[in-house]
C-alpha cells in the first residue's frame, strides 16, 4: 500500500484491523505492517498489508520492501490534487515495475470520500486515469464513514491470490462480477470544523458545504445544502429552499 504522505493509508488500515477512525494519525515511520486472516474460496489466507510512509526519503527501502508483493493499493486523496497527478502515478509505477508488479496488480483507491470538495468531477477523472494506466480496479473509500474499506482490502487479497495462482481465472472473474453489487455509494459526512453560519437562521455550515457551489449533484441524504449569492451570503438548504420557493432571484 503506497501513496503520498497524509493520503490516509494508516488510517484505512486501522479502520480495517481495529475498527476505529483516528482523526490525527501520526506519520508512519518507515514502514508498518498489519496481518489479517481471510477465508476466501475455501482457503485460509493470512494477508500481510505493508503500510509505507508516503514521503520520498525512504524510497531506497521501498525498492526492497516492494519485492514479493502480490498486489498493490495505490492511494490518492480526493481533497488534494497533487496526490493523483500523472507524475505521481508514474513515480509509484516505477517502484512497482522494479518489483515486477504488473499494472493489473494495482488497485487505485481514492480516500476521504466522506469529504465533498469537488468529488464528482474527481471520480470521473480517476476512472479515466485508472483505465488509461490499465489498473485492475478503482475504489472510493472513507476510513471515517467506513465505506468500502473492507471490500478494498479483500479485493486486493483476492487479486494477490489470483496472481499467486491460488485461485482460478473463473473464480477471479466471478468474484469481480459480484463485487460490483457489493460496492457502496460512499456517504458525505458533515465536518467537525464549522467555518460559516447560515445568513438567515444562523445554522452552522460545515467545511464541505462552504465549498460546494454545485448543489444539484449532492445525494438526497446529504444533510445540508448551501447557496451562495453574489453578495457572499451563505444559506443552509432549508433557508435556501424557502428563498427559492418564493422565487427570489439573486
Ligand atoms: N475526513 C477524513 N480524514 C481522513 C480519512 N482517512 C484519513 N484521514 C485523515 O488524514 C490524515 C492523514 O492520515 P494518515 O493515515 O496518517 O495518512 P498516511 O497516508 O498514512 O500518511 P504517511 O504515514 O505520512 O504516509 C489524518 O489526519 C487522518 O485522520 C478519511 O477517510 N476521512
Ligand atoms: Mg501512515
Amino acid at each position: 500500500m503506497d501513496g503520498l504522505g497524509g493520503v490516509g493509508k494508516t488510517t484505512m488500515l486501522k479502520r480495517l484491523i481495529e475498527g476505529t477512525f483516528d482523526s490525527s494519525t501520526p506519520m508512519t515511520i518507515g514502514l508498518d505492517f498489519f496481518v489479517k486472516k481471510y477465508e476466501l474460496f475455501d482457503k485460509e489466507v493470512y494477508a500481510q498489508f505493508w503500510d509505507f510512509v508516503g514521503i520520498s526519503r525512504f524510497n531506497v527501502l521501498k525498492d526492497i520492501c516492494y519485492k514479493g508483493a502480490n498486489s498493490m493499493i495505490l492511494v490518492c486523496d480526493i481533497t488534494r490534487h497533487m496526490t493523483f497527478t500523472e507524475e505521481i502515478f508514474n513515480f509509484y509505477l516505477q517502484l512497482a515495475e522494479n518489483a515486477e508488479l504488473k499494472r493489473e496488480q494495482i488497485i487505485l483507491a481514492a480516500s476521504k470520500v466522506d469529504l465533498h470538495v469537488g468529488r464528482y468531477l474527481i471520480r470521473e477523472m480517476l476512472i479515466d486515469l485508472c483505465q488509461k494506466y490499465n489498473f485492475h480496479d478503482f475504489f472510493e473509500v472513507s476510513a471515517r464513514s467506513n465505506d468500502n474499506i473492507e471490500l478494498l482490502f479483500e479485493s486486493s487479497v483476492v487479486l494477490g491470490m489470483y496472481f499467486k495462482n491460488l485461485i482460478s481465472e473463473e473464480d477471479f472473474i466471478d468474484y469481480n462480477n459480484d463485487l460490483k453489487n457489493r460496492i457502496k455509494e460512499p456517504r458525505i459526512l458533515p465536518q467537525e470544523k464549522i467555518i460559516r453560519k447560515c445568513f438567515k437562521c444562523n445554522r452552522p455550515l460545515y467545511y464541505y458545504e462552504f465549498y460546494s457551489a454545485n448543489i444539484s449533484k449532492f445525494p438526497e441524504d446529504t444533510l445540508i445544502k448551501i447557496w451562495m449569492s453574489p453578495y457572499i451570503q451563505l444559506y443552509c438548504c432549508y433557508c435556501y429552499k424557502k428563498l427559492t420557493n418564493i422565487q427570489l432571484s439573486f
